[in-house]
């Protein structure tokens, strides 16, 4: 289809804004009498507050206000899961206080201070007299499920955050029936998102008596919601305000500042306050990826034929459950219309334990249960003497497939066109030939690995968008949307969308970024991959609507009927006759002066979005594998997407070579380590955390396979969290078909793969 704008690698709208510095974000907010909040932590992880002295810390000159949570609501709450979610283990994960009087791990944060300045707030810390009963704790999922193991919350026996089982088919006819029956175990490890900006907030109390929270947020509406909620406030006394935010990668997509912020202005008069996370607390009292063993167990057909799979997870949530439940749903639905199995069983298990809070990382339990499934497959592929490749061309599902359980049916799946760009671009034919014979320490070897994932979270959970367009006199238009610009470039891809339908080059349409609950429309924000997807609908539709009334006002003026006209390039055209009848200003001026009109051109819309669309593709891996050294080195990379239409070829890119990036460090770098005997993190700052920098990073090569999804937006889904999901698995299967090691666990660090190595005799 011709498009003028869609498709275009428009330059993104906050590029002149960020390049020259001019982009602020939370920590750029400064207000004369601003007070400086610092929080204190737990030095236990788990144990009991018993008595508390704040007199000493409160005395301190410049100390406004010292709190526990003995002086806050007792009123938990939690992001993820709400009352009316359409999952009911969704709906009762209410789980945390602002403040706790209960410890759960090293750094849970048990008292605030405020003050005029970061010195004596921190002084302030010291003279706080807290007297803990230190209880016994656990570090591990297997230790927190055995009977006797220390309980984490009252109202959770076991430790189990949720547990549950979803099954199509008969899995255990299918392993009596099956020529093998294959088993696995795969592992993951903790890991953070290490955005670039920190967590911060910036609260105050208006002159209306309000409470205005400035954050880095992912979902500035719903932390209107939670900060409300979390003070017992009424809602409509809350507003929040997004400005620039320097990434959130999921970490965003929870509530963890923003209450803690609201309750120190409260505590401080209303006075400005200022809460910007250190790395180290970034590291210690955000989220991190949930750590998970899972078992893979499939019926195998001689012909490689996949019949059924039974797939065990188990999912360390740490101290608070967090997206902890959703986060095990939500994997256990995207894997599955990948491969035509006959059956499937799902079952994990999400466990509390005195670790930091694990929660949303992009790809929401994708990266885990696809490094599980994609290396199992090639595990298959080697017992069974099968080409992996083969053996998934083979399984593949079809247009039109449904899944039996969630009952989404795919409309668009371009992944066999993926695996065969992704063989191509890689030269994989000539590759495997030349690596044939290798002898010497340095050993070369190619790997791939498929993905599949939703854009949005239905049918887990209700999907609203808002879109609100009103035209200027001269034709221009502002459009405000409730979405949320974290750095991806949602707001460009929005004003593509408007241009494109409303006819209007890039410069007339003006997106509202700076996003404030109070005029923005709702939209739950920027999470699941869905704002091009879901948003993206509520925006064309929007769009859609201005159209017409255009086109209605337009036929007053020119006696045409609306449908032999059209919009081009700032003009009212009779489609038929190509011809030009009026301007758009022209048109725009009507609806303003025209007596009988006298209201501008606007439309009010929003996407109640019950449908998903899901996304697919593939890596393709070549590595060179230093059998001396341990050390893995990708040698060339292909990441090739089916998300749809590609609305903005440029940041699609971005997104990949971030994407890949992120994954590239879960699978041969980062990792999370924590103290054995006392729960406390080893690794929480960026020198002892090993992020890998550009001087780690190969080249990441993008490319894409546009398939047109009907539901979506010009035929688009969505990307966002797509290109972290198969490189770990494609890399740990090049270096299986380097070396003939099979890996179980990322990262593959070169102490680790070196180890492993020389157990295998290859040294
Ligand atoms: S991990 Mo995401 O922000 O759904």
């Amino acid at each position: 289809m011709d498009h003028n704008i869609v498709g275009k690698s428009v330059q993104r709208l906050d590029a002149v804004a960020k390049v020259t510095g001019k982009a602020k974000y939370t920590d750029d907010f400064f207000e004369r009498d601003m007070l400086v909040g610092k929080v204190l932590r737990s030095p236990h992880a788990h144990a009991r507050v018993v008595s508390v002295d704040l007199s000493r810390a409160r005395a301190l000159p410049g100390v406004v206000a010292v709190f526990t949570a003995q002086d806050l609501p007792k009123i938990k709450f939690a992001t993820a899961g709400h009352p009316w979610s359409l999952d009911p283990g969704h709906r009762d994960v209410e789980d945390r206080l602002i403040l706790t009087d209960k410890a759960r791990f090293v750094g849970d944060a048990v008292a605030a201070v405020v003050a005029e300045d970061l010195l004596t707030a921190e002084k302030a810390l010291h003279l706080i007299g807290i007297e803990y009963e230190v209880l016994p704790h656990v570090l591990t999922a297997e230790d927190a499920l055995k009977e006797g193991a220390p309980l984490l919350h009252e109202n959770r026996p076991g430790n189990i955050v949720s547990s549950f089982g979803v099954q199509f088919g008969d899995v255990e006819a299918e392993f009596r029936g099956a020529d093998h029956v294959i088993e696995g175990d795969y592992e993951t490890s903790v890991v953070q998102h290490c955005h670039i900006e920190s967590m911060s907030a910036f609260a105050y109390v208006d002159t209306d008596g309000r409470v205005v929270v400035n954050s880095s947020t992912q979902i500035p509406h719903i932390v209107r919601r939670i900060v409300a909620q979390a003070l017992g406030l009424q809602w409509g006394r809350v507003k929040v305000v997004k400005p620039f935010v320097g990434g959130g990668f999921g970490n965003k997509q929870d509530v963890v500042v923003e209450p803690l912020t609201a309750a120190m202005t409260l505590a401080a008069g209303g006075r400005p306050v200022r809460y910007c996370m250190t790395r180290e607390e970034v590291f210690i009292d955000t989220r991190t990826r949930h750590g998970m063993k899972l078992h893979m167990k499939t019926a195998v057909a001689a012909d490689g034929t996949l019949r059924g799979i039974h797939v065990q997870v188990l999912s360390n949530t740490g101290a608070y459950a967090s997206h902890g439940h959703s986060i095990a749903m939500s994997a256990g639905g995207k894997f599955r219309p990948l491969y035509d199995f006959r059956a499937v069983k799902y079952e994990p298990r999400t466990v509390y334990t005195n670790l930091p809070v694990a929660g949303a990382m992009r790809g929401y339990g994708t990266p885990q249960i696809f490094f599980a499934l994609e290396s199992h497959l090639d595990d298959i592929a080697r017992r069974l003497d099968l080409d992996p490749v083969e053996l998934r061309r083979k399984n593949l599902i079809k247009v039109g497939h449904q899944d039996p359980l969630t009952k989404n049916v795919v409309r668009s799946f371009g992944i066999p066109q993926c695996i065969e760009k992704g063989m191509e671009l890689i030269k994989w034919d000539e590759k495997r030939k030349a690596h044939l014979g290798q002898t010497g320490p340095r050993r070369r070897g190619l790997g791939m690995a498929l993905f599949a994932y939703a854009s949005g979270t239905h049918p887990v959970a209700l999907e609203l968008a808002g879109a609100r367009i009103v035209m200027n006199q001269d034709g221009s238009v502002a459009l405000q949307v409730g979405a949320t610009e974290i750095g991806q470039g949602s707001d460009t891809v929005f004003a593509q969308i408007t241009a494109e339908v409303l006819g209007l080059p890039m410069d007339m349409v003006h997106v509202v970024t700076s996003q404030d609950t109070d005029i923005t429309p709702y939209d739950s924000g920027a999470y699941a991959s869905r704002q091009t997807f879901v948003t993206g609908i509520a925006v064309r539709k929007a769009a859609l609507e201005v159209r017409d009334k255009v086109l209605e006002v337009a036929a007053r003026r020119t006696g045409l009927a609306k449908d032999e006209m059209d919009i081009r390039d700032r003009r009212i055209v009779e489609t038929a006759l190509g011809r030009v009848v009026c301007t758009l200003e022209d048109v725009a001026m009507d609806a303003f002066y025209d007596r009988l009109l006298a209201a501008p051109i606007t439309s009010d819309t929003s996407a109640n979005v019950r449908i998903n669309a899901m996304s697919y593709g593939a890596t393709f891996v070549e590595v060179e594998v230093d059998v001396e050294t341990g050390k893995v080195e990708v040698a060339e990379l292909w990441n090739v997407h089916d998300s749809g239409t590609i609305i903005n070829p440029r940041l699609a890119e971005g997104q990949v070579h971030g994407g890949v990036s992120m994954a590239l460090g879960a699978a041969l770098l980062e990792q999370m380590l924590f103290d054995p005997q006392t729960g406390k993190t080893l690794n929480n700052n960026l020198l002892d955390y090993k992020l890998p920098t550009i001087l780690d990073t190969p080249k990441i090569n993008a490319a894409f396979v546009e398939t047109f999804e009907a539901a979506g937006s010009f035929g688009s889904k969505s990307l966002g969290e797509c290109p972290v999901i198969s490189p770990a698995p494609a890399v740990r299967n090049a270096v299986l078909d380097a070396t003939g090691v099979a890996f179980h666990k990322i990262p593959l660090y070169p102490q680790v793969v070196f180890e492993k190595f020389r157990e295998a005799g290859l040294l």
